[in-house]
């Protein structure tokens, strides 16, 4: 199941992930600009429009990406994943479960699962998931959440209890403090804003993230 994931990213640490909001950019459009610079698995997030127009905002994006040869995970919704014959799907804690999404979706399908602590991500290596993302790491402003940062002591014992499972981590990480997460045991970082904010120089942190190693 899981080398699909790590394949996908090949030497990169960056799984990148759309906001239209964010960016001033439709998710096409930023999945274009991201595989122009290197991206090769990227993570559509739509927290504001309706699924309606998630799907039609994602049918060209996948297609993009299918036409460039990258993948395309779709956050939260299986529907649309299954739709679009997207490359997998993004779950968090209160949407369909891993083993559900596993179920419609196929063997194939990577399937990503949201955590918030150490008990959380220790329950996920017994769900049928491609990899745990853990987060918030550092304090962020693109997700209001109940849940505290979990830091990068908290990082690493996840790494310790995950064992083989790809691990990513989320929330707070930019192109200055990548090398501190992955030190702490992330395999992958998934970055939201760092990557789009401010819009000038997002090409040059884009390529450092992408770059890192
Ligand atoms: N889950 C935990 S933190 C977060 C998500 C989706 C937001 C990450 O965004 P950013 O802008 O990279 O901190
Ligand atoms: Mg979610």
């Amino acid at each position: 199941m899981s080398s699909n994931f790590m394949q996908a990213l090949g030497s990169t640490h960056l799984y990148p992930i759309t906001d239209q909001h964010l960016s001033g950019l439709s998710h096409a459009e930023q999945v274009d600009f991201l595989i122009d610079i290197g991206a090769t698995l990227i993570q559509l997030r739509e927290k504001i429009d309706p699924p309606l127009r998630f799907f039609e905002q994602a049918e060209p994006a996948v297609l993009v990406a299918r036409d460039r040869g990258a993948k395309i995970i779709i956050n939260d919704r299986v529907d649309i994943a299954l739709a679009l014959k997207a490359d997998g799907v993004h779950l968090g804690q209160e949407d369909l479960s891993p083993d559900a999404a596993r179920r419609i979706l196929g063997s194939d399908a990577i399937i990503g699962f949201s955590t918030h602590s150490l008990e959380q991500a220790r329950l996920a290596t017994q769900m049928p998931v491609d990899y745990v993302a853990i987060g918030p790491i550092f304090s962020t402003a693109t997700k209001q959440s109940a849940n505290p940062p979990v830091g990068l002591d908290g990082l690493a014992r996840v790494r310790e209890a995950l064992g083989g499972m790809p691990l990513v981590a989320i929330g707070g990480i930019t192109s200055e403090n990548i090398g501190s997460v992955v030190k702490a045991g992330a395999d992958v970082v998934a970055v939201i804003s760092d990557i789009w904010v401010p819009a000038n120089d997002s090409l040059i942190r884009i390529k450092r993230l992408l770059n890192y190693s």
